[in-house]
C-alpha cells in the first residue's frame, strides 16, 4: 500500500482504492478484490491524523470517509456501492456473489442495507466510546445494544449458510470485518454459535490475512491487544 502525500489523484491502469487498513468497510472492500484476484492500487488514507480531511482526498471522495474507490475519472464511495460496482465490472458475465437475478439480488442488498443501516452503525457506536475514552458504563451499555442485532442475525443464519442464501455474497464480505472486530472486542458471543461458525467458514477467504492485520491496527489504535 503506498502512502499518498498530497496528490490531488493517482492515475493509474489499475482501480485505485483509497482505504485506512483499520477500518472495517475499507477493509470489505479489499477483501472482496482479493475474493476477485483483480489488480488494484491500493492508496493508504491515514484516518488516524486526519489525512482524510485533505483537499485532495476530499476531491475523491466528498464525504472525507475511507474507503473510496477511482477507476479513471470515476470515482465512488460507500463500501458496499463499491463491492456491487468490483462485481458488475470485474464480472461482467454474472457471479454468486451478487448475481443479476432480481429476487436474488434484492436479498443482498436488503442485507447489506441491514448492514449499513443497524449492524455497522451499532459496532461504531462502540469503537467510538472506546476512542472517545468513555466510562466503563458507557462501553457496556453500547456493547448491550448490539446484542439484540447479533441476535437477529443469529436467526438469518438459522436457515441459510451465509448471509443470503447458502452461497457467500458480498453481503457476508461486508460484515465479516465488522464481525471480527466484535469478536477482537472480547464481546460475549457464546449464545451466537451460528454467527461463529459463519465466521470460521469466512476465515478461509483469500484476504482474512489483510482483515486479521486490520484487526491489529484497530485495536492498537484503541489500546487493546487482538483474540484472534
Ligand atoms: N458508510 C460508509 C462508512 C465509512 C466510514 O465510516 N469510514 C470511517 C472509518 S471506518 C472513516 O472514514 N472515518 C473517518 C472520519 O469519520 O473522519 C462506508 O461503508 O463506506
Amino acid at each position: 500500500m503506498i502512502p499518498h502525500k498530497g496528490r490531488t489523484r493517482i492515475m493509474t491502469d489499475k482501480l485505485n482504492i483509497y482505504c485506512f487498513i483499520g477500518s472495517l468497510p475499507s477493509r470489505a472492500v479489499i477483501i472482496l478484490t482479493k475474493v476477485l484476484d483483480i489488480p488494484v492500487q491500493l492508496n493508504a488514507v491515514n484516518i488516524l491524523n486526519g489525512e482524510q480531511n485533505s483537499y485532495w482526498y476530499k476531491k475523491i471522495n466528498p464525504t472525507m470517509k475511507v474507503p473510496a474507490l477511482a477507476d479513471g475519472y470515476f470515482t465512488l464511495s460507500e463500501s458496499r456501492a463499491i463491492l456491487a460496482y468490483l462485481v458488475d465490472t470485474k464480472m461482467p458475465g454474472g457471479c454468486g456473489l451478487y448475481p443479476k437475478d432480481p429476487k436474488k439480488r434484492a436479498k443482498i442488498d436488503e442485507r447489506l442495507f441491514f448492514d449499513a443501516a443497524t449492524f455497522f452503525p451499532k459496532v461504531s457506536s462502540i469503537l467510538q466510546a472506546y476512542m472517545q475514552n468513555k466510562s466503563d458504563c458507557d462501553r457496556k451499555k453500547t456493547i448491550q445494544e448490539l446484542m439484540p442485532v447479533l441476535k437477529t442475525m443469529e436467526e438469518f443464519l438459522s436457515e441459510t449458510e451465509y448471509f443470503a442464501g447458502n452461497e457467500m455474497t458480498i453481503a457476508d464480505i461486508s460484515m465479516f470485518p465488522t464481525f471480527t472486530t466484535v469478536y477482537d472486542l472480547g464481546v460475549d458471543l457464546s449464545k451466537f454459535p451460528k454467527l461463529i461458525s459463519w465466521c470460521q467458514k469466512m476465515q478461509n477467504i483469500p484476504g482474512n490475512d489483510i482483515n486479521q492485520a486490520g484487526g491489529k491496527v484497530l485495536l492498537e489504535a484503541l489500546g487493546m491487544k487482538p483474540k484472534l
